[in-house]
């Protein structure tokens, strides 16, 4: 049994539900329970393009004996169960109904093509480290070494080296 750790993002339709239906199915799969849910936190978009809508983001623990691939072709199905466009077929950080993103798996650190975990960007973006903290501040990213609420605070620090 493994405690994974999902994002989920929405900022389509009604975000707060897409939300919910979404750990609600996470919680659905097979040897997997929901551990912890974030609340939802509004956020600006980051990237895509111009003009899109606020997200509500949130994160999501989960206790499973899926492995890091299994998890994440889950995730891909509950996106298009939920009516996403499969990953082809998507406009980069365009606006959508449901994401969702594995960022931790245990301590897994895994380069494959198609899954990258813990999740490539997840350090530099507070609209993932934010819900994140609320359930996981002392979660190990196992690549950096640093726990959740450490990465939250470098990303909050001004630059260093800023000039003043
Ligand atoms: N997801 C992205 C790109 N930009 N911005 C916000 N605020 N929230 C997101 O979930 C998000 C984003 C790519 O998946
Ligand atoms: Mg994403
Ligand atoms: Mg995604």
């Amino acid at each position: 049994m493994t405690r994974a750790y999902l994002a989920l993002g929405s900022n389509l339709g009604d975000r707060s539900a897409a939300i919910e239906a979404a750990v609600a199915r996470l919680g659905g799969l097979p040897g997997t329970a929901v551990a912890a849910v974030s609340s939802m936190h509004e956020t600006e978009p980051v990237g895509g393009p111009a003009g899109q809508g606020r997200y509500l983001n949130a994160a999501v623990g989960l206790d499973t004996t899926l492995s890091p691939r299994e998890l994440l072709d889950a995730t891909q199905r509950i996106e298009g169960a939920m009516g996403r466009e499969p990953v082809e077929g998507r406009v980069k950080d365009g606006p959508r109904g449901i994401d969702i993103d594995l960022l931790l798996h245990g301590d897994a650190v895994i380069d494959e093509p198609g899954l990258t975990v813990p999740h490539p960007r997840m350090a530099g973006r507070a609209f993932v480290l934010e819900p994140l903290a609320e359930i996981a501040s002392d979660a190990v990213h196992p690549a950096m070494g640093r726990t959740i609420c450490e990465l939250l605070a470098a990303l909050r620090e001004p630059v260093s080296g800023a000039t003043r």
